[in-house]
């Protein structure tokens, strides 16, 4: 059941990111949702201090807040959970699983909230009602006669960081470390890299860099729909003179212009911002050719600059004397900074670097013919670029999955360190690293141990804390857990939060394997596909959502999470909870542990009674990072979690910040050679929340009532023999072996680089094999597949 193209609208749109067109999104989803009083009340509270956090994106919470301080997307988030719109015992009691098999995505969720607990019963293919300790009792047993290593407890990045604690520690009790979370097929390749480059497994930057910069190179990331409240960070920096220089696979509305819907005049006078100065159109996969680029340009102008007599470096004998390029001279000269003579910051690299001399090599020889070709931008492009960064003293980094979403994204990360150490742009006000996560606490969970790799804990404090031998073993990520399913070693899958079957690769062959698994036990406010595909036994357990007012024995609780830039927040609930059955994931994870692991050490009934007490256990494991937590839970913009690398303290085993080398400008691909083969990104529509499909609207891409959509250059579809609006399969182009195709798309020409396509998440994860990943960081390349697209037979 997908929408009718015939009810599809294609028109480009011609309007800014933010301004009338947000307004209006945001009343029509208020409506449908049934929230017109509640709604605003409650949005006025939205990221503030005493409020609660969004439980849309992890987007930083500025301390000195705007009136209203939240974006389309936020509000649309909250809309979603404070819907009046609920999936009661009446609307399991007429549907069958099997018939909700057959809906799509948008109609499972929109049936609104999920009310009571249930069990699967196999008599009449439904979910029937259950008391929350019968459930608790089943899942206990089950847990027990299970092989810890048979069982997965995956994470979705939006639990607190109260209910993530509690729920790893029991996961460890239990005996287990496969925890997967949504963070393995997201930011894993920064985690993986950046303690590698620069000793921090998180970005280091902060607001005030917003503040101090003056120029942004921004990558790979989506920021009108995936964040837009950092767009009012862009707008201040761009009126302050900043220059934004952005590297994207598609022109992103959000990257070239916005209105700020929140401010009347801009609203009035129709005044837009432009937001990048310079707008790089790079192919999906080519930012290593095009950082190397920016790379070489630095460092043969400053090469050049040296060789033309007009500086020196004490003991730089690797420098070739007679750079042949005359040119690059000129260049040189005209970008070096006035006192020093130099491109690159010298006194930085030799007393905060290692490996400069190699990456320095590498970088000088590699060919502009192969830059050019991988990356899909002229030297003169990358020359450009390369200019005004070296103009700038200090930059501010920023990237998203469009770079960690790939077969090289540990090395994608390692670049765009390696572009940040030429200059010492990492460590001073304005210059550092921002990777913008993407769920409300996926940050955060990590940081409380939500891993499965045990040596990121502090197992030791544990066990001593709690009284038990905590698992050594490695865990599963979440590729690694897709194939102890399909291969029969996992049994058992408990889900806090998410949609797990649909977020992740294969998932057609993942359906079959899912459901021989012994226990499905699901954590969940809305009903999604996860829940519907089931095991042999099955639970579906309904939470409170972080908006809602959380009574616990010692009165209301307040509960915590992270943001993007590493700062901890208080989050208090205010709506009334959608229905009196409901417990507090918190709640539900204790019910679990207790009934599976019988009397522990472990006050589980008193942090339920009283968060503040998991915030004292949290302080009690990371006594640097949490110190004075509930002092400081409601300090107006956060409190700041620890980042050695921030103050240029490198916690490596060099004890320096490393260039790291990539050994290849581009995935080897077995296809390479093939010309009907594209490249496939996947995308997220501006009317999604991952797997959450708010709406069939994509305003600032133009797309209008429907999802099935493949964008394509306009050469491309006329060189393949297609035409514009015509209904084609796409078919993976690796591992031909299983053939892996989605039916049915609508061809929409595109401003998209030649040999590149992309279309929507989760529509298209049926195509990813799961090998598909960087073998380092185990990330899905869900930013490049190779694909063949072909006429839809009957079409
Ligand atoms: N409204 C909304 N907000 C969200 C989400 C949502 O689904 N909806 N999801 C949340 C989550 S979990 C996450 S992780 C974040 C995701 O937010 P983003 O990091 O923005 O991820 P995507 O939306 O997948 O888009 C990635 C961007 O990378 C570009 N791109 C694709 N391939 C390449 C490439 O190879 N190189 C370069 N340079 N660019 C490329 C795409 O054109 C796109 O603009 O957003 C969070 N916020
Ligand atoms: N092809 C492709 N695949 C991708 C991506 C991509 O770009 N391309 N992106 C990947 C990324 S970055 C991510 S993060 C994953 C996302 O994967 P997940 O995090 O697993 O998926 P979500 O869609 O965020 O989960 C939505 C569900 O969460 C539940 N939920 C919502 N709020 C709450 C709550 O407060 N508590 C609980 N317990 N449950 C709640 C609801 O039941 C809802 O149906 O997808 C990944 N998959
Ligand atoms: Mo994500």
């Amino acid at each position: 059941m997908t929408t009718k193209p015939s009810s599809a609208k294609i028109k480009p749109y011609d309007g800014p990111a933010g301004g009338w067109g947000s307004a209006k999104s945001v009343t029509e989803i208020t409506l449908r949702e049934h929230i017109p009083i509640k709604g605003p009340s409650l949005l006025a509270t939205q990221n503030k201090p005493e409020g609660f956090m969004c439980v849309s994106c992890a987007w930083a919470k500025p301390a000195k807040t705007h009136p209203l301080e939240f974006c389309e997307n936020g509000a649309k988030a909250t809309a979603w959970e404070t819907t009046s719109r609920r999936a009661d015992r009446a609307f399991f009691a007429k549907h069958t699983l099997g018939e909700l098999e057959q809906w799509p995505d948008h109609d499972l969720e929109e049936q609104g909230r999920l009310t009571h607990p249930m069990r699967w019963d196999a008599a009449t293919d439904k979910y029937v009602p259950v008391t929350w300790n019968e459930a608790f009792e089943e899942i206990g047993r089950e847990l027990r006669a299970l092989d810890p290593h048979q069982v997965d407890l995956y994470t979705s990045g939006r639990a607190s960081l109260e209910t993530s604690y509690m729920y790893q520690l029991f996961a460890r009790m239990y005996g287990s470390n496969n925890l997967p979370d949504s963070s393995n097929m997201c930011h894993e390749s920064s985690s993986v890299a950046l303690p590698e480059s620069i000793g921090a497994s998180v970005g280091t930057a902060i607001l005030s860099d917003f503040e101090n910069t003056d120029c942004i190179f921004y990558f790979g990331q989506n920021v009108g729909t995936s964040s837009p409240r950092l767009l009012h960070d862009l707008q201040d920096a761009v009126d302050r003179g900043v220059k934004i220089v952005t590297f994207n696979l598609l022109r992103e509305r959000g990257l070239e212009r916005f209105i700020n819907p929140q401010s009347p005049s801009q609203m009035l006078t129709g005044k837009e911002t432009k937001i990048s100065s310079q707008y790089y159109q790079v192919k999906n996969g080519g930012d290593i050719a095009a950082l190397f680029g920016l790379c070489k340009a630095l460092i043969e102008a400053d090469d050049a600059l040296m060789a033309s007599g007009a500086s020196k470096v004490a003991g730089d004998d690797a420098r070739p004397k007679d750079p042949d390029n005359a040119a690059m001279v000129a260049f040189a000269a005209s970008i070096a900074s006035a006192d020093k003579k130099h491109v690159l910051d010298h006194d930085f690299i030799k007393e905060h670097t290692t490996g400069f001399q190699e990456f320095a090599q590498a970088a000088r020889a590699h060919q502009w013919s192969d830059l050019e070709r991988f990356s899909g931008l002229s030297r003169e492009q990358m020359v450009e670029a390369a200019a005004t960064y070296a103009k700038s003293d200090a930059v501010l980094t920023i990237y998203g999955m469009g770079l960690t979403q790939h077969l090289m994204g540990v090395q994608n990360v390692h670049m765009i360190c390696n572009l940040a150490l030429l200059r010492g742009n990492i460590g001073k006000p304005g210059a550092n690293i921002c990777a913008v996560r993407g769920h409300s606490n996926v940050q955060g969970q990590r940081t409380v141990g939500i891993t499965e790799k045990p040596g990121l804990v502090p197992l030791d404090k544990l066990s001593q804390l709690y009284g038990f031998v905590p698992p050594e073993w490695t865990g599963r990520s979440t590729v690694e857990t897709c194939e102890a399913i399909m291969d029969g070693q996992s049994r058992a899958f408990i889900s806090l939060g998410g949609n797990f079957l649909k977020a992740v690769p294969e998932t057609e062959a993942m359906e079959t394997a899912w459901r021989k698994l012994r226990l499905t036990v699901q954590i969940a406010t809305k009903l999604n596909r996860s829940h519907v595909v089931h095991g042999e036994i099955a639970y579906l357990l309904p939470c409170l959502g972080r908006i809602e007012l959380d009574e616990q024995a010692t009165g209301p609780q307040a509960v915590s999470m992270e943001s993007s830039i590493a700062h901890f927040h208080g989050s208090r609930g205010k709506a009334k909870p959608a229905s009196p059955e409901l417990l507090s994931e918190p709640a539900i994870v204790a019910g679990i542990a207790k009934a599976t692991l019988g009397e522990t050490k472990v006050p589980w009934d008193a942090w339920v009674g009283n968060y503040a007490e998991v915030r004292d256990a949290i302080e009690r494991t990371y006594p640097e990072t949490f110190k004075d937590f509930n002092k400081r839970l409601f300090k107006p913009g956060g409190f700041a979690r620890p980042l050695p690398a921030r103050e240029r303290k490198w916690v490596t085993q060099s004890g320096k910040a490393n260039f790291l080398t990539p050994e290849r400008l581009f995935p080897e691909l077995s296809t390479a050679s093939s010309p009907d083969v594209l490249h496939l990104a996947t995308l997220r529509s501006n009317d999604q929340f991952n797997t959450t499909i708010y709406g069939y609207s994509d305003r600032f891409r133009g797309v209008e009532g429907t999802r099935r959509i493949v964008f394509m250059n306009k050469e491309d579809i006329g060189s393949l023999g297609f035409a514009d609006g015509e209904i084609v399969d796409i078919t993976t182009a690796i591992d031909e072996d299983t053939v892996r195709t989605v039916n049915g798309f609508r061809i929409v020409p595109y401003h998209i680089p030649k040999g590149c396509c992309g279309a929507y998440f989760p529509e298209t994860n049926p195509l990813f094999p799961t090998a598909h990943h960087d073998p380092k960081s185990k990330t899905p390349s869900y930013k490049m597949l190779p694909v063949r697209i072909t006429r839809s037979p009957g079409a």
